[in-house]
């Protein structure tokens, strides 16, 4: 009996997905890299921090294919690129990465749609969420480079930041838990 859940264009796309999710934490990864070997100890850690998420989001692609009867299959990953530049080529290219990764999200949305295949449809939406908020830290970053002074911010700014980013929490805050008093 065949007991598989998911058409094998959707069980191929999700096994893709999982791939991406890992290259996104080896991004992470060499960004950190990056940003401790510049003395930012503070923004490394929040850069790790943020590979360990992506990774939990291959994890739970790799349960829902496993889940839905399907197989999904690691594949070598390409390089993660090179290094930034400066701290605000790393948060631009952060940020960069998190729109490529939503526009790949809703192509798999759009797939579970045409499909009707809802239970998949349902998964999805804890990443189209997921994406938001992940967007708005990137932006958050990027606001806080430029308000400390960008590439031209001083010693004690980016002291002050590092240490700030250090302690960010991983999530931003959702539009949805807005409130008058709490905005
Ligand atoms: Fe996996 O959430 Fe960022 O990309």
């Amino acid at each position: 009996m065949d007991t598989k859940r998911l058409s094998a264009k959707l069980e191929k796309a999700l096994s893709a997905q999982m791939n991406v999710e890992d290259l996104q934490s080896h991004v992470y990864l060499s960004y950190g890299i990056w940003a401790s070997d510049e003395g930012y100890e503070g923004i490394a850690n929040f850069l790790f921090r943020h590979a360990q998420e992506e990774r939990d989001h291959a994890i739970k692609f790799m349960q829902y294919i496993l889940n839905r009867g399907g197989k999904p299959k690691v594949e070598a990953l390409p390089s993660p690129g090179k290094d930034p530049k400066s701290l605000t080529d790393c948060f631009n290219l952060v940020f960069q990465h998190e729109v490529d990764n939503t526009q790949k999200i809703y192509e798999l949305v759009d797939m579970a749609m045409a499909e009707k295949d809802w239970a998949t449809w349902n998964f999805l939406q804890w990443f189209v969420q997921e994406q938001i908020e992940e967007e708005t830290l990137a932006m958050d970053l990027i606001d806080k480079l430029k308000i400390a002074g960008g590439d031209r911010a001083t010693d004690e700014s980016l002291f002050n930041l590092d240490k700030t980013l250090g302690v960010m929490p991983d999530e931003a805050e959702s539009a949805r838990d807005a409130t008058g008093t709490n905005p």
